[in-house]
This record gives structure tokens, C-alpha cells and sequence, in this order.
């Protein structure tokens, strides 16, 4: 038994870093350690807490890529996939698409996906796989080599902890099935959990995710939606807001049919929500949005009068 004293730091998640002292003749059956400190994290996957809605909650720290990990047994949710790649940008890792349950695609299946997803995920890597003919586990492994550290971001059922375990060749995590008639899982995985794999990489696996409250700055949505970020440049307007501006790049995109309107009306609400998160969350941006509130009624006001 190995038993962690953690009450001398404030959070430590999957992933961390820590320096930990070992303790004497404190566990009879074991070794016992007190942990020290949590070194900064180079990456991590932050969400908005779903119980407690004012917390962030770190998903998985210290990963070089995230994996969304997107199934081909359902239709694809192309704003849920947005979402988990913001997460993944957000993180500071390399974000990585693979689609899991080829086998299950069928014929055409797996090359609409594809497109449907590169649709969204612009020059993200996109793996294609199945643990059942083995297909595109090449590609996974050479993500977990040596030294190199993996978290896996979906839905429950999506095959997270089936990658986990074709990586390892055996069943270190358990898998589970998924319900008749919508294909979603059950939850089977409901901690979050490092994995050495043979290839002597690390997995850490998590349970799959219901909701994804938005906990990230703009930056992370921006990355995530480079097709709309890249234009603006190009827009006439510095603070082009791409409503009805004359000399709108990314209005003009969306004429040509370069640009699905979809994806600016998705950026904008992910916007929304990421400051309405940091309004509520951030006391002092919350006052000093308060401020910017006062000043502009103040200007209105002096605007009207005579
Ligand atoms: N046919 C087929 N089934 C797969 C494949 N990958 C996973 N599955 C099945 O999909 C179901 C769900 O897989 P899991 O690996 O438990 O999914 P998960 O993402 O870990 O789910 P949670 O732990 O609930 O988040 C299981 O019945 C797996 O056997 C695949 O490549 N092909
Ligand atoms: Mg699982
Ligand atoms: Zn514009």
C-alpha cells in the first residue's frame, strides 16, 4: 500500500508533477509519503465543473497531445467536437482527432467523417481507427512514445478506454458497452487515470464528458477557430466585428462559400460564453466591467443632452 499526504498543497490532478517526501514507520503494511509540492504545469485540460459550477476542474495535466477521440457507430456532433477542440487547444498541447469504430463505419462512413470533421478541425491531425482490425493504431502509438504523455478527451462510449487497452495489448482499464438505439455509453470509466503504455509513453484516460462548460480564454477559442481568426486581418476595419462592415473578409468568405456561417455563429456563442464564465467567475473583472458599464451609461447620458 501507498498511501499521499496531500493536505500541504492546494490541488494536485492526473498528470502533476510533485515532489513528495517519503515518511517513516507511518503505514505498517507500506510506504507513506507527504507530498510537498505540485510543480507548474506545462499544460492542462481545464472545464468549467459540472457539479459545482464556480470551480474549474483540471481534467489532465502535463500532456504533449490531447486526443479527441470522436466515434463512427453515431452521427457526428460537429459542436461538440468544436468544443472538445477548444478544451484541446485551450490545454497548450497538441490537439489530435481520432476517429474511433471504423469497423462499424461501413463503406462510405469513414471518409464522410473525415471530411466532416476537417471541416472543423482545419490542419489538426486526423487518425482514423478501429481496436478491432487495428487499424490506424500505428498512427496512436507514435504519439506515445517514449517520455511523451497522452490524454484522451470524449463522450462516454467513444472508445477512449478501448484505445487504452489496444495500446497496452492487454485490459488495464475496463471498457464497457453501449446502450441499444442511441449508441451512447454507460460511463464505464469514472475516474481519471494514468497509464504507462509498452511503447513507454503515458495515457491518462478520463471518464467520458456530459457537458462541457466553457473555461477558457479567448486565445483557446481562437486557435481552435483559425478559419475565422485568419481573415480578420484581412477585414478593411481593425475592429471589424464581421456584422455588415463594408470590406468584410470574413463576410465576404462566407458569400463565396469559403466559410460555413455556422462556424462564425459558433466562434461568436463560444465567445460569449467564455466571458460570461470569466464575468462570473472573476471578481475583479466582474468590477471592472462594472466600471466600463458605469463610464459607457455615463457617456450615453452626456451623449443626450442638449
Ligand atoms: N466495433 C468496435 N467497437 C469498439 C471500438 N472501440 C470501442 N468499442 C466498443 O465501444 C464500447 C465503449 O468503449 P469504451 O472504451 O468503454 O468507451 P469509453 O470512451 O472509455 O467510455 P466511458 O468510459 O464511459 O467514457 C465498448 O463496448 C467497446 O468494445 C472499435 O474500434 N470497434
Ligand atoms: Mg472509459
Ligand atoms: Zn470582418
Amino acid at each position: 500500500m501507498v498511501s499521499v499526504d496531500t493536505s500541504r498543497v492546494a490541488s494536485v490532478g492526473v498528470g502533476d508533477w510533485c515532489a513528495v517526501i517519503e515518511m517513516e514507520g507511518t503505514e505498517a503494511d507500506g510506504q507513506s509519503f507527504s507530498l510537498l509540492r505540485v510543480f507548474d504545469r506545462r499544460s492542462a485540460l481545464v472545464r468549467q465543473s459540472s457539479g459545482n459550477r464556480t470551480e474549474a476542474q483540471v481534467l489532465a495535466s502535463n500532456m504533449d497531445a490531447v486526443m479527441i477521440v470522436v466515434p463512427l457507430d453515431r452521427a457526428i456532433s460537429p459542436r461538440q467536437v468544436e468544443r472538445f477542440l477548444v478544451l484541446a487547444w485551450d490545454s497548450g498541447a497538441q490537439p489530435v482527432v481520432v476517429l474511433t469504430k471504423a469497423d462499424l463505419a461501413g463503406k462510405e462512413g469513414p471518409d464522410s467523417a473525415q471530411a466532416e470533421v476537417t471541416a472543423i478541425s482545419g490542419d489538426v491531425p486526423i487518425i482514423l481507427t478501429s481496436v478491432v482490425t487495428g487499424e490506424g493504431m500505428p498512427q496512436v502509438w507514435d504519439f506515445v512514445t517514449p517520455g511523451r504523455t497522452v490524454a484522451l478527451l470524449g463522450t462516454s462510449g467513444s472508445g477512449k478506454s478501448s484505445l487504452v487497452n489496444a495500446l497496452s495489448g492487454t485490459e488495464v482499464v475496463v471498457t464497457g458497452s453501449v446502450r441499444e438505439g442511441d449508441n451512447k455509453g454507460r460511463h464505464t470509466t469514472t475516474w481519471r487515470e494514468l497509464i504507462v503504455v509498452p511503447t513507454g509513453g503515458a495515457i491518462i484516460d478520463t471518464p467520458g464528458l456530459r457537458e462541457l462548460g466553457m473555461w477558457v480564454d479567448e486565445d483557446g477559442i481562437n486557435a481552435a477557430f483559425s478559419d475565422v481568426t485568419d481573415l480578420a486581418p484581412l477585414c478593411r476595419f481593425n475592429d471589424c466585428a464581421h456584422d455588415s462592415e463594408p470590406g468584410c473578409a470574413v463576410q465576404a468568405a462566407i458569400a463565396s462559400g469559403d466559410l460555413d456561417p455556422i462556424r462564425l455563429s459558433s466562434y461568436r456563442k463560444l465567445l460569449g460564453e467564455a466571458a460570461y464564465a470569466a464575468r462570473k467567475n472573476d471578481h475583479r473583472l466582474a468590477k471592472e466591467q462594472q466600471k466600463i458599464w458605469k463610464q459607457r451609461t455615463q457617456e450615453g447620458k452626456s451623449r443626450a443632452r442638449p
